[in-house]
């Protein structure tokens, strides 16, 4: 059995900067590559793992998933002044260039397809990449969303050719939908592309339809997109655990990969100001853990974003030590997901039912509709105040008075009138004649029944009767009380 878990790395990818104010880009800095590798340090992780030197992607493993015409644009502005970066950097959503883009780029594809190579060759068992610029939202022919080449895709790609895989499953769990992606393999069966993004109901960035659960796959691909929008920020551990349990796992071990390819976003993670989420770095722990079941451990994590340094190198650490098979931290607090992760693992599961087995053979699951929140909220109350908390009657006394006199109570009294003697001689006399002939009795029974009718009406909780014989009254009360239904 392969053991050893290699760890990519390269100085020089920090040298990709922005150069000018842009305040969408000014997060994607250097800092990112160099905070995370020192934590590594500090935590002696880095001398744990087989250390591999990046190399640069050549130019046709880069056209593997890119048209000539995008690496032709990337190349060609090495050469450029900061004036003419800026003019090209302005054709794309939300990208820079810096002089030495290019060359990172290509390192970062180049240190992908390392780390798969190491994996498949059986030189290591898993490992990670740390790489700038990251890769999921740069199309075929288009830069984009900080992302030049793709990388993922294109090890992918390689790794399809190279070792004639028939299986890749690529988990994408950064923040962002790597829509680059979905576009490049959405056609293509031999791809499960999972992607979980903040999306807020086409709000959030990118705002495409087709990040929406119902995007699953054209043609041949259909069934192997999966796309899981949280329509929600604040989304925890126990959010992300429960769409492994509930839509990525299952589907994983169907699918049964060769190769796993991770889009690591630590932007996922707690404090990031992109994503908005709160889960917390243990819990990649808990995902790779999950990740090292499948395809006989062959796992390669490529980073993607992340954006809050501490959080975003401490989420490194706990999946490289993961990765090296130290044993997994406990994971504390809520462990139910939220409402809205609900509604959305249940919306990707009714859409992708056509396609996986194990979903087929499931009781038929209700698409919850969007916009239906005040629904879903009742419904959930509903089941669940059964177990908590039923209706009781007020606390008010009722009390029965022919006289209507004032009684000195604490609390809100309720005078009732007796019913009259005749009612009650009528009401009776069916199953309990002795009783009818007694005045006394009738009397008191009298009023005790007014009481009862409001106790069983749930307008009082208890009530009391002014009566020296109410003792014989409160067999037939009992009596009328059963016969009237009364449960509880
Ligand atoms: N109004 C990665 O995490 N935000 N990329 C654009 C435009 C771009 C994120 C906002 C975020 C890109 C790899
Ligand atoms: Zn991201």
């Amino acid at each position: 059995m392969t053991s050893g878990t290699a760890l990519i790395y390269d100085e020089e990818m920090t040298t990709h900067k922005l150069l000018w104010s842009d305040p969408i880009c000014d997060i994607e800095v250097p800092e990112r590559l160099s905070s995370s590798y020192e934590q590594l340090k500090r935590y002696h992780l880095v001398e744990r793992c087989v250390h591999m030197p990046a190399r640069e992607g050549s130019e046709e493993e880069i056209l593997l998933v890119h048209s000539l015409e995008h690496l032709e644009v990337a190349k060609s502005t090495q050469t450029m002044n900061e004036e003419e970066l800026k003019r090209v950097s302005g054709n794309y959503d939300a990208f820079f260039f810096h002089p030495n883009t290019y060359r990172c780029a290509r390192l970062a594809v180049g240190a992908t397809l390392q780390l798969v190579d190491a994996v498949m060759s059986g030189k290591v068992c898993n490992g990670m990449a740390l790489v700038r610029p990251p890769g999921h939202h740069s199309h075929r022919n288009a830069a984009n969303g900080f992302c030049l080449f793709n990388n993922v895709a294109i090890a992918a790609e390689h790794a399809k050719r190279k070792y004639r895989l028939q299986r890749i499953l690529i988990v994408d769990w950064d923040v962002h939908h790597g829509q680059g992606t979905q576009y490049i393999f959405e056609e293509d069966p031999s791809v499960l592309y999972f992607s979980w993004h903040r999306y807020e109901h086409q709000e959030f960035w990118p705002s495409l339809k087709e990040s929406d659960y119902d995007a699953v796959g054209l043609g041949k691909g259909k069934g192997f997109n999966i796309n899981l929008p949280w329509n929600k920020i604040g989304m925890t551990n126990s959010d992300y655990l429960a769409a492994f349990f509930h839509v990525l796992l299952p589907m994983a071990f169907e699918f049964d990969p060769e190769l796993v390819l991770v889009s690591s976003g630590y932007d996922s993670g707690v404090g990031d100001p992109e994503g908005q989420m709160n889960a917390t770095p243990e819990v990649f722990s808990h995902l790779t853990h999950f990740l090292m079941q499948l395809a006989n451990g062959k796992l390669c994590v490529i980073l993607e974003g992340g954006y809050h340094l501490k959080s975003l190198s401490e989420s490194v650490c706990m999946t490289v030590k993961t990765l090296l098979g130290d044993p997994v931290p406990q994971i504390t607090g809520e462990m139910a997901p939220c409402l809205s992760a609900v509604e959305s693992i249940q919306n990707v599961r009714a859409a992708h039912k056509p396609y996986w087995k194990w979903l087929m053979h499931e009781e038929h699951e209700d698409k919850i509709t969007k916009n239906s929140d005040a629904v879903i909220v009742e419904r959930f109350l509903e089941v669940h105040m059964k177990n908590i908390l039923f209706v009781v009657p007020p606390i008010k006394i009722a009390t029965a008075d022919s006289k209507g006199s004032a009684h000195s109570l604490s609390g809100p009294v309720h005078l009732v009138k007796e019913i009259d003697g005749n009612e009650i001689k009528a009401l009776v006399s069916g199953f309990y004649a002795d009783v009818a002939k007694e005045e006394k009795t009738l009397h008191s029974l009298g009023s005790i029944l007014p009481i009862l009718d409001k106790i069983l009406k749930k307008e009082v909780c208890s009530g009391i009767v002014e009566s020296p014989t109410v003792a014989a009254s409160v067999a037939v009360a009992l009596r009328y009380s059963l016969h009237f239904g009364f449960q509880r």
